[in-house]
């Protein structure tokens, strides 16, 4: 018998053995049903990942046991409307292809102070054209520095300062109603020091140690560090830390206070997954598995995005799709475009962020040249078949510059050199620079650094608006737009940073506070001025030109199903300042990136598009002739169709 053989058979035989418990525990027949063909389709898989990630342990069997007993209830806790939409989406799983599905992202207190406030919001969104929403980590998180909720406490209790669970629940259904879908972030690498497995681990229960990575002395630790890369080199450097209570190192990638979990014992994978689940049962749709490079470290390597990684992810995958398979893993790599890659697939990430795309559209901005962009879009968006990238321009972090050495040498560009120039392009030191960035973690040793800072200020409105300067104000409006049309047209999900549509500037007062101080991505994470807001109704403001354009391409891409899916080809215009992609053979989108006006050439753009006898812009609605030449307007963009 082979390898697979056997572990087909095992599988069955355990599943069999067990049936008789999961039977005790959905006990409504009809739900049983359903529960044991899932199982009976995913469970191989399921006890596959596992095998190989936990098989060599002598309670293997047992910890199998606990994980499908645990599923086992957290299926029979799903509300019916939410199995309802499970069945619905099984029917439907690239709903997410959809070129309606418009997305915005934002932190619960800085947006609209609670849950609530959240709760009120809901016609900004629509009027805006959302249809999801993803709330930035709103769990029982320690007081003062906890990473922007990123060091989460407690995975079952919101922060009583935003409102609690049964609130979430409740407003995952009104943004449903409303047609929109809500996404939560999933922090599985870490729990904060302050979460009670931690601090039963402080209280040297050897349980609870297990459950994150601890040593007594510094050899071990020394050993990994030779291999390690150093996340906040600055607030935090090295990736361990002493803690005198227990007399012991341990392992913290990010902040001294985010413990990384030992996903090498089985109980973390259970325990995790059922959070995971818990929040798949409050109504989230889409999970942002949060740092995912970094859950599995082994001995002499990076410890970054190592194979067993990536069977975690797949193992809970399988698990997701089994008990709630209305929910959809979104990936968040921000690493070589190689590794964002390997988590993309329908069994284990469907979706993720692309922050190749959104480096090289600042890289192009800089630069006015599309070569680097072109080169490695054209080699890289191409993505496996049922999933989509989610495609940004700014989040709640920094600007790494994590495009591939390889593609820049490709197109004559050396990797380490250039990023030395858009750190100093980004943080206005370059001569001629429109940006106004902060430095994030510069690294002394790697000359490393990123950069922080809100979409309008990078782009230049923050140095116009000071310099009182008309011309400058306008290319930094039409930056922004710019960036933001490719976003709306290349394929996939596109995210709005929410406050980016009212082209909010940085905020500086994070320097005067103790706690954010250290930390520069405050300067783009301000609370959400709704005064300002307010202007959006006047076309003359920027916030009411940004807003209202914004508006209007989302509501032209929503209308074009062209714009649906991922098919897109991106070509050489023959200009180095245009960008130029077909989007599944009928829509042809230009982008200018420079200040100035640029010609194309009707023949060159006949080579990758069949050209329609008449052709409007979708943008203006206007009639373009493209024989013999096209002129762009500096920053202009265009979505060519054919005329109705
Ligand atoms: C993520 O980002 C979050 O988005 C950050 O806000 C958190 O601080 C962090 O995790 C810890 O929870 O370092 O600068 O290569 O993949 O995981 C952002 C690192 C980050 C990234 C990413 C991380």
């Amino acid at each position: 018998m082979n390898p697979t053989e056997w572990l087909t058979q095992e599988a069955q035989r355990s599943l069999t053995r067990l049936l008789p418990r999961l039977k005790l525990i959905i006990t409504d027949p009809h739900t049983q049903q359903v529960f044991i063909t899932r199982l009976e389709n995913h469970f191989p898989r399921v006890f596959q990942l596992l095998h190989a990630l936990y098989g060599h342990q002598y309670d293997f069997f047992y910890h199998l046991e606990q994980i499908l007993e645990a599923a086992a209830r957290s299926y029979a806790e799903r509300a019916p409307d939410l199995r309802m939409l499970d069945t619905q989406r099984e029917a439907d799983p690239l709903w997410f292809q959809n070129q309606q599905v418009v997305g915005g992202v934002c932190y619960v207190d800085l947006f609209a102070g609670d849950l609530q406030g959240i709760r009120e919001k809901i016609p900004y969104f629509q009027e805006l054209g959302l249809t999801y929403l993803h709330l930035m980590p709103l769990f029982d998180a320690p007081e003062g520095a906890n990473d922007g909720g990123y060091a989460i406490s407690d995975f079952r209790n919101v922060n009583p300062k935003l409102g609690n669970m049964a609130q979430l629940a409740t407003l995952s259904r009104e943004l449903r109603q409303h047609g929109i879908s809500l996404c939560l972030d999933f922090v599985f690498n870490h729990t904060s020091d302050q979460h009670t497995w931690a601090l039963t681990a402080l209280e040297g229960d050897r349980q609870h140690q297990d459950y994150y990575r601890m040593f007594p002395d510094r050899t071990l630790p020394d050993l990994y560090e030779r291999h390690l890369r150093e996340i906040f080199p600055n607030q935090a450097p090295g990736s361990f830390t002493y803690r005198p209570e227990i007399e012991q190192w341990v392992w913290t990638t990010f902040h001294s206070f985010q413990w990384d979990l030992n996903y090498t014992n089985p109980e973390v994978f259970r325990v995790m997954l059922e959070e995971l689940l818990f929040l798949a049962n409050q109504g989230v749709e889409v999970l942002r598995l949060d740092a995912v490079a970094f859950i599995w470290k082994e001995m002499g390597t990076t410890c970054e995005n190592l194979p067993q990684a990536h069977m975690i992810i797949q193992a809970y995958n399988a698990w997701v799709q089994i008990v709630a398979p209305a929910l959809v893993f979104k990936s968040e790599a921000i690493v070589h475009p190689d590794f964002v890659a390997s988590y993309i697939d329908p069994n284990e990430c469907p979706l993720s962020y692309n922050p190749t795309l959104m480096a090289l559209l600042w890289e192009a901005l800089a630069t006015r040249e599309v070569k680097l962009l072109r080169h490695s879009m054209s080699k890289r968006f191409e993505i496996t078949l049922g999933c989509a990238w989610v495609n940004y321009v700014r989040v709640h972090d920094d600007i790494g510059w994590s495009f591939a050495d390889e593609d820049a040498a490709e197109v004559g560009i050396n990797g380490f050199h250039h990023r030395q120039f858009l750190n100093r392009f980004y943080t206005g030191e370059f001569p001629g620079s429109f940006a106004a960035g902060v430095p994030f973690n510069f690294n002394p040793v790697t000359l490393d650094m990123r950069i922080s800072g809100t979409c309008a200020s990078l782009a230049g409105l923050e140095q116009a608006t000071s310099e009182a300067n008309n011309l400058q104000r306008e290319h930094a409006l039409k930056r922004i737009l710019l960036i933001h049309s490719i976003i709306l047209s290349a394929g996939g999900i596109p995210l709005l940073y929410l406050g980016d549509e009212i082209a909010t500037l940085n905020d500086y007062s994070y320097r005067s506070d103790p706690v954010k101080e250290e930390d520069s991505r405050w300067v783009h994470r301000p609370a959400f001025d709704w005064q300002q807001a307010a202007r959006r109704a006047d076309l003359s403001t920027s916030e009411g030109y940004i807003f209202q354009t914004l508006q209007r391409l989302i509501q032209q891409r929503t209308a074009q199903p062209e714009l649906a899916g991922n098919q897109t080809l991106f070509f050489d215009t023959r200009c180095p300042h245009v960008l130029g992609y077909v989007r599944s053979h009928k829509v042809m989108i230009l982008a200018n990136f420079s200040d100035f006006e640029q010609k194309i050439s009707g023949e060159v753009l006949a080579a990758y598009w069949q050209l329609p006898a008449e052709i409007i812009d979708l943008i203006t609605g206007k009639h373009v002739n493209l024989k013999p030449w096209l002129i762009l307007a500096p920053y202009e963009f265009m979505w060519l169709a054919a005329a109705p």
